[in-house]
């Protein structure tokens, strides 16, 4: 007999568990017991669940770096103890959380799947119990006594996403997130279509290590045409500022005025890093495509690539609480370290 896959759900608040304040009328997060109660169908899964629960669970507009290692810690603390893991976590910084995890957790060898909702469980429309349930059950595949998806994802709404390349796009329709550029790992529908050939493949022999420095001494820059160099400039001077994601135009396209790219190129001198991700939501950047972004590739910016802002920010601190030296991060960020950029 095949054993049952044995999953950790953690939860750490978000609107799935959030009901009215009687006086505000304002959702905010309830405690995890009454969660479970409003969910029986859980115990009609073919896998044995058990429960960890932040103390004080949070609407994820309050996630910070350190609720990040207390999630990290949780999954070290119960690795060997559980086949996969659910995170349910707040729908606004999930893509943050499920990427900053993703490098936080070096070869994973398991399933950690985010998931939350758009309605609380409580509501009559509710989507917390597709997106729970189907989360718990991906989190669950077994092949061969071994968990057939081995990284950090995001489900919701029918579809199973590398966690580190999600985004965000909607805060009305169930259909919260986007991947913008790889495809989803699993659609659920009548059956679960898998895509295996998009999974990362699954580390043999490789020590499960958990990251937990992350390093806030960033900042990101969005681009729009009458940003001014008094503002740049103050941005750029910020004591301890060791890195910036800066969102461009188009390709990785920006202002080729002198001004800028004095600012640019002393910062990039004084040991900033610059990262150049794309405002745009799909597509990558190419420095020197055009003449806008020639001069950035020359004065040694970094390319975000197709990254997402979210995965660069996070891989930023993380790359940061890593002594890595100087001459070696711009070759360092621009490698894929756990999917979250096409080579
Ligand atoms: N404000 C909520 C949160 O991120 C939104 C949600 O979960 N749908 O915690």
């Amino acid at each position: 007999m095949s054993q049952k896959a044995r999953i950790l759900l953690i939860y750490t608040g978000g609107t799935i568990g959030m009901s009215k304040d009687f006086e505000t009328g304002a959702l905010k997060a309830f405690n995890f017991n009454k969660l479970l109660q409003k969910i029986p169908e859980l115990k009609q899964l073919d896998c044995a669940i058990e429960t960890y629960s932040f103390e004080d669970p949070i609407d994820s507009s309050n996630m910070n770096p350190e609720q990040w290692y207390n999630i990290a810690a949780v999954i070290e603390d119960n690795y060997t103890s559980f086949d996969g893991f659910v995170v349910l976590h707040g729908s606004d910084t999930m893509s943050y959380s499920a990427s900053a995890l993703s490098f936080m957790l070096e070869n994973l060898a398991k399933p950690v799947v985010f998931t939350g909702s758009q309605l609380p469980i409580g509501d009559l429309r509710t989507d917390a119990k597709e997106n729970l349930i189907t989360a718990i059950q991906i989190a669950s595949l077994l092949e061969d006594g071994r968990p057939v998806i081995s990284e950090v994802c995001l489900y919701f709404e029918y579809k199973l996403y590398r966690g580190n390349r999600t985004t965000k796009i909607n805060a009305e329709h169930f259909r919260a997130f986007t991947s913008p550029n790889y495809p989803e790992l699993v659609e659920s529908g009548v059956h679960l279509k898998l895509n295996p050939v998009l999974f990362l493949p699954l580390v043999v022999n490789a020590v499960f290590k958990v990251h937990k420095k992350m390093d806030t001494n960033v900042a990101i820059i969005k681009m729009f045409p009458g940003m001014s160099e008094t503002v740049l400039s103050a941005i750029l001077s910020i004591k301890n500022l060791k890195g910036i994601v800066l969102e461009t135009y188009g390709s990785g396209n920006a202002p080729t005025e002198d001004w800028f790219l004095t600012l640019m190129r002393k910062a990039i001198l004084n040991g900033l890093h610059i990262i150049n991700v794309t405002q745009c939501s799909g597509g990558s950047v190419n420095m020197g495509q055009y003449e806008t972004s020639t001069v950035l590739k020359e004065i040694g910016v970094i390319s975000g690539k197709d990254i997402t802002t979210e995965a660069a920010i996070t891989k930023l601190m993380y790359l940061l609480g890593h002594d890595i030296a100087p001459k070696d991060f711009k070759a360092v960020f621009e490698t894929s370290l756990r999917g979250e950029i096409s080579l």
